[in-house]
């Protein structure tokens, strides 16, 4: 299903890259890689997840897109890997370690590969080239930087660690706010630099990922929203709230402890004038209106993606939506 379904000519030939956290984003990114070919994506995921455990560096973000793209991902967990075993961390409760943190046998294998490619030297980028080369994966899955970024969640109890504040006590405290620890001093990943300077880059998809903790990270890195503002390349977004709900994960509850109304529109507001376009799901239509008054085109279409072919239709309208936005001089388009 990897034929070059891009009907509209404006996009034919032409660079998307998609911006991605855990899994809600990851589910667009297969339906995109199942529509573009290798050589038109590229999926900038989010590291501001990754974590220091058990003397391993952990990439959740990276390992749910790349194990989604390898089709290799566990449905029933939604993080992970299928037919997963866990008898480390049975032999690790033996010896009583940390077992909050679910690490299966085989997903051990990519802790313990990443750790020795970063301990000999190489890149984030770098490892996870080697990692999705290793998985059989052709589409370009890159890390938003190779220098560290950390997500804080400020509670009333203080400061967390994500993982901490994500598993180890199930998003139970209420949040008043992020802290992303090194994006002072981190760089975009040289591969999101020269994407985001590229000519050939056509659109920005922003998957429905947690607008917060998943994306935020990636867009606050130096120059990102400056260069996105300076290119006339549509920046897309996918809401990932419906009906005020969030699909997976913690969104609306933190909305909701952040005083934000967990509805597509207030997602819009929060992502302002970085958003070109936005698309609401089919259960929100009664919001366009009020989404496009904040200057922003609006597209309804069923965003939740229960099979893979949700997602490839998810792909396809959005692509389609881009094109729409896509204001390419004729001239360029050539004759017919
Ligand atoms: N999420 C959980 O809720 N419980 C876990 O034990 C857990 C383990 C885990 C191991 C590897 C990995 O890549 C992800 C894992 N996740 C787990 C999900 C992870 O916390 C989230 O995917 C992201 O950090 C949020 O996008």
């Amino acid at each position: 299903m990897n034929e070059n379904r891009l009907k509209d000519k404006k996009l034919q030939g032409k660079k998307i890259m998609a911006l991605s956290g855990g899994v809600g984003g990851a589910k667009l990114a297969l339906g995109l890689s199942k529509v573009l070919p290798a050589e038109q994506l590229t999926i900038v995921a989010n590291t501001a997840d990754d974590f220091e455990h058990l003397g391993v560096h952990i990439s959740p973000d990276l390992d749910t897109v790349m194990y989604t793209l390898a089709g290799l991902n566990n449905t029933e967990l939604g993080w992970g890997l299928a037919g997963e075993s866990w008898a480390f961390m049975a032999a690790l409760e033996r010896l009583g370690g940390e077992t909050w943190f679910r690490l299966g046998d085989q997903d051990m294998a990519t802790h313990i590969q990443r750790s020795k490619l970063l301990k000999e030297g190489c890149s984030l980028s770098a490892v996870t080239a080697e990692l999705c080369k290793g998985l059989g994966i052709e589409h370009s899955i890159i890390p938003m930087s190779d220098d560290p970024v950390r997500t804080f969640v400020k509670t009333a109890e203080g400061e967390l660690a994500f993982q901490h504040y994500f598993v180890r006590e199930q998003c139970r405290p209420e949040v008043s706010g992020f802290r992303f620890e090194g994006i002072e001093q981190a760089q975009p990943s040289p591969q999101f630099l020269s994407l985001l300077k590229d000519p050939e880059l056509a659109a920005v998809v922003i998957c429905p990922s947690n607008p917060f903790v998943s994306v935020e990270p990636i867009l606050a890195l130096a120059g990102v929203k400056e260069l996105l503002e300076a290119r006339a390349v549509p920046v897309v977004a996918v809401s990932p709230i419906v009906k005020g709900l969030a699909i997976k994960g913690p969104a609306a509850k933190m909305m909701a402890e952040l005083a934000l109304p967990s509805t597509a529109l207030a997602v819009a507001q929060y992502y302002n004038k970085t958003l070109d376009g936005f698309v609401i799901d089919s259960q929100d239509a009664q919001m366009a209106q009020q989404i496009a008054e904040l200057g922003v085109k609006v597209e309804v279409v069923n965003t939740v993606m229960k099979t893979l072919q949700d997602r490839v239709e998810l792909a396809d309208a959005v692509l389609d939506f881009v094109a729409t936005l896509t204001h390419i001089p004729n001239n360029v388009l050539g004759e017919g």
